[in-house]
């Protein structure tokens, strides 16, 4: 898997020209069997470096998660079982709905061993994930194959609440894309604060992008439309736009970043190819409910979850599947640029359990 989810497409083997062709008949098959065995090798060790860092930003959730749970699944399987089970859900952030749920599902299969309920436990909590897993804009999540990139520059709006690593998330996405060879454009479009602007401009010399800014105070949808014109002017491959935080009302939120969006469409009809909203996971249920304010003004298509590092409570990626219905594309492991996986449901489940899962389901 390349770092931002998406199959890339096999490129064509270029035509060899006639004097130039090998006399013996060129084994081109050969060749591509070993750019895709390499490409393979370097799309695995991509998985087991996120999945690594993925486990040990997990370290807290895990300790005060995992510990309890090993309590549960030493002892019998009696009613007490899932009273605590219930608890150290709630405990953990998955909250109240999906924790009785989830419990309630797995009691329903009447399991007499402590084993086979923490598998069925482990299943349950897969399926969350993996039931909001199908993607809903256009560049990163499990595509089908047949799948059209849109035409550059991708656009991606970011979203969330203040404080949450918006701008940190740019810097990193600019990272990750530029590890990829892409060319990235920023949008500093959290024209509130002077110190905002100043902060992605930092990021921007440091990762080295070119970051679009205008004065403290300045429209935002201009800020972003002048990014989306840069981006095609340099032939850019993505624009990330990030936006203020600002919770003063719904109302206003809403009106700054749908006009951020229509005027982005006004430029590139199909409008922005992801809007990420990024959520802090040390905020737990508290933050899920001021998010709420941000899915209902933007089409929401993916989450980042960040400080899943400085947190015990990263149940918090259930809940969001279960209650936004959205899903999580990358957790935020720590505060260097690189400290940015791309999330996998089966590999952060069997993290926090502890042990890897059982195959299938
Ligand atoms: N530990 C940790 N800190 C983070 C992470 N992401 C962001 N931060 C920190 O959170 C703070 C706020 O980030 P910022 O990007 O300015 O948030 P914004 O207001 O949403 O743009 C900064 O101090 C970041 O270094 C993360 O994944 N882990
Ligand atoms: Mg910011």
């Amino acid at each position: 898997m390349p770092f931002f989810g998406r199959r890339r497409k096999k490129e064509e083997t270029p035509e060899v020209p006639r004097d130039e062709a090998p006399a013996v008949e060129e084994p081109v098959e050969d060749l591509d069997d070993l750019e895709d065995a390499d490409e393979d090798a370097e799309e695995a060790r991509q998985e087991a470096a996120a999945a690594a860092a993925t486990d040990a930003a997990l370290e807290r959730t895990r300790r005060s998660f995992l510990g309890r749970l090993t309590e549960v699944f030493s002892a019998d399987v009696t009613e007490d079982t899932w009273e605590s089970l219930e608890e150290i859900l709630i405990g953990a952030d998955v909250g109240v709905p999906t924790t009785l749920e989830v419990v309630e599902r797995v009691r329903s299969l009447n399991l007499r061993k402590a084993d086979d309920v923490r598998n069925a436990l482990a299943a349950e909590l897969v399926a969350i994930l993996e039931a909001v897993e199908e993607p809903r804009g256009r560049l990163w999540g499990p595509l089908p194959a047949s799948y059209e990139e849109p035409p550059r520059p991708h656009i991606v709006l970011v979203v969330g609440v203040n404080g949450t690593g918006k701008t940190t998330a740019i810097g990193r996405l600019a990272w990750g894309y530029m590890q990829e060879g892409k060319k990235v454009v920023a949008a500093a479009g959290d024209t509130f604060r002077a110190a905002a602007i100043e902060q992605i401009q930092e990021w921007g010399e440091r990762v080295g992008f070119e970051v679009i800014a205008q004065g403290q105070g300045a429209d935002p949808a201009a800020v972003a439309f002048d990014a989306v014109q840069a981006a095609q002017a340099r032939d850019a491959d993505v624009v990330l736009i990030d936006t203020a935080g600002r919770l003063q009302n719904k109302q206003n939120l809403m009106a700054e970043l749908s006009k951020v969006r229509r005027v982005i469409e006004r430029h590139i009809p199909r409008g922005p190819d992801e809007v990420l909203l990024v959520l802090d996971a040390t905020t737990g249920q508290n933050g899920l409910s001021q998010a709420k304010a941000f899915a209902e003004a933007v089409d929401v298509t993916s989450v980042m979850l960040t400080k899943l590092d400085g947190t015990g409570k990263g149940g918090i990626v259930f809940a969001i599947a279960k209650e936004f219905g959205l899903p999580v594309r990358f957790v935020g492991v720590g505060q260097r640029e690189s400290d940015l996986a791309p999330f996998e449901p089966r590999s952060f489940v069997a993290s926090l359990l502890g042990q890897p899962l059982p195959s299938g389901r």
